[in-house]
């Protein structure tokens, strides 16, 4: 763990903290912050310009809370410098610090303290790289909502312990606390301030939509493996205003579509599909090894003589397929063949007669309804 331990830094403001060496025989009680899959997709638009928005939600997983704390000298300094703070089994805590920073954001919808990049979206290309970036600008960390049961949580309190206002209305605040007991949540709103990944002037194409918690790192938790989520959209113009299908959803993956397992009976199938495509003919007595890295083997006879076929899964352009090597007579043929994702979803769109300038209190308006959140 690359816990550091501030002896130095600790603050005489907060009292409520004891500092042990991370050598010590007390567990730490890290948490486990798990991006779970965008959902409730909606464009809004005006007819120029269009907005992809989205829901997100963060749930916390692990042996102990995420929690946050800011403090800074004086009401002059803008931002509060955070460090987490990581409860340890014997009742003493640990301190990162310097974490991120935490900064009073007043408008008409905000007034309080946000604790910047918590999480992050961008729309990507299915190749992986930038099509838009994140809009977001900070997070009011809060027990929203309650995780749903995915097996024992033994740190999970009967009541959330953090509150959800962060700091409402007090830029005065010298200090400030923010965080996500285990097993709850903390989720916002499509369309929400930062809610959204801005769809203007996008060529039409695939395009993957990825939320990712704790990108930078910075805070401790169990593990980054369940950190990102995507979802694989189609986007298509319709007298210049965007049709967006959802095409696949997939948790805990910043790529989508992600090729499945391959079982050797599927790829048997494949196989001889394969080589009845590949050369108008069947092979007879074709069966496939178990997949290897993702791969199958398979061996038969065709016309007396040896025939060979290789089966696996690719992903390209945001699109699945299965995709084949075969070899008979001393010619070898390759192709590849398109997989159905299964349902798709249109996503709903709303007009709106304008969008207001970007950077005003009235724009914030717009996205942001429900003052307190976000
Ligand atoms: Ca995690």
């Amino acid at each position: 763990m690359r816990l550091a331990v501030p002896i130095a830094l600790v603050c005489a403001v907060f009292t409520l903290w004891v500092y042990v060496p991370a050598a010590g025989a007390a567990a730490p009680l890290l948490p486990d912050l798990t991006q779970e899959t965008p959902y409730d997709l909606g464009v809004v638009t005006d007819g120029k310009r269009h907005h992809l928005g989205f829901a997100s939600v963060v749930y916390n997983y692990g042996d102990g809370p995420l929690r946050i704390l800011g403090a800074r000298a004086s009401q002059d300094d803008p931002t509060m410098t955070a460090d987490q703070v990581i409860d340890q089994d014997d009742g003493t805590h640990l301190r990162k610090p310097g974490i991120g920073e935490l900064r009073y954001v007043d408008s008409i919808t905000h007034r309080h303290w946000h604790y910047l990049k918590f999480d992050t979206y961008s729309l990507r290309r299915p190749d992986g790289s930038l099509a838009r970036p994140d809009l977001k600008t900070g997070f009011c960390l809060g027990d929203r909502l309650t995780a749903p049961n995915r097996g024992p949580l033994p740190g999970r309190p009967p009541f959330g312990e953090f509150g959800s206002n962060c700091g409402y209305d007090s830029p005065e605040l010298l200090s400030m606390e923010e965080g996500i007991s285990v097993g709850f949540g903390d989720d916002y709103g499509p369309q929400l301030e930062g809610q959204f990944v801005d769809l203007t002037r996008l060529p039409a194409g695939r395009y993957v939509l990825v939320h990712r918690v704790n990108a930078d790192g910075a805070l401790e938790e169990k593990t980054v493996a369940n950190n990102a989520s995507s979802v694989l959209i189609d986007l298509r113009y319709r007298r210049g205003v965007p049709r967006v299908t959802q095409v696949a959803r997939c948790p805990l993956s910043a790529t989508c579509p992600v090729a499945p397992a391959l079982p050797r009976g599927r790829a048997t199938r494949f196989a001889r599909e394969a080589f009845a495509r590949a050369f108008r003919s069947s092979a007879s007595g074709l069966s496939c090894s178990e997949p290897v890295n993702g791969v199958a083997t398979c061996s038969g006879t065709a016309s007396g003589a040896a025939a060979t076929v290789e089966i696996r899964y690719a992903v390209a352009g945001g699109r699945l397929f299965w995709t084949y090597v075969a070899a008979a007579g001393g010619k070898t043929k390759r192709g590849r063949v398109g997989v159905n994702l299964g349902r798709k979803t249109s996503v709903p769109v709303e007009r709106q007669a304008s969008f207001p300038p970007r950077g005003t209190a009235r724009a914030r308006l717009a996205y942001c309804p429900l003052i307190g959140r976000g």
